[in-house]
């Protein structure tokens, strides 16, 4: 199974140790296309050796040969919305994750209010890996356990 994980780059790094941890356990039973996303060394710069327009093409490709996306949402990110619109309209499962600790910013409503879209809230890393074994599970038939 291949999953994009999303997560903000250029929306603020604050989290980058969270995808980090997120990154490593799903990539320990899933394909994880993008973990480049937990890169402590990626900040909200981004890469400096693609262009734009090469993120955007190789990003939109991967969501295209995704079978899921995760994305964690707690920090707002233009870029993770964007993607969680495009993997909605290709019909792919998005879990989307919340860390509930988190009191600067409240979930965008065309997130948290989309019936297509499973939102959760985690209060821990170990409850947030719990959601994503739940979230791949039902997508594979248990085939994973
Ligand atoms: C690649 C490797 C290291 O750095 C990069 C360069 N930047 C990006 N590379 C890949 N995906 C990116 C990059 N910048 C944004 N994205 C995608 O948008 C990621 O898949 C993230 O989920 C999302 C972040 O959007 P912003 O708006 O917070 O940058």
């Amino acid at each position: 199974m291949k999953v994009y994980f999303a997560g903000s780059i250029r929306g603020g790094r604050d989290d980058q140790q969270k995808y980090f941890k997120l990154i490593e356990f799903l990539a320990t039973r899933v394909e994880v296309l993008t973990e480049h996303v937990g890169d402590s060394k990626l900040d909200s710069q981004g890469e400096k050796i693609t262009t734009d327009q090469e993120i955007f093409k190789r990003d939109r490709d991967w969501l295209q040969s995704c079978d899921a996306v995760v994305a964690e949402v707690t920090n707002p990110s233009l870029g993770v919305g964007y993607e969680i619109g495009i993997a909605e309209k290709l019909g792919k499962p998005v879990l989307c994750l919340v860390d509930e600790k988190n009191s600067r910013f409240r979930l965008s409503a065309m997130v948290s209010g989309n019936p297509q879209i499973q939102v959760s809230f985690y209060p821990s890393l170990r409850d947030a890996e719990n959601l994503i074994i739940d979230f791949i599970h039902r997508l594979s038939g248990n085939e994973l356990q």
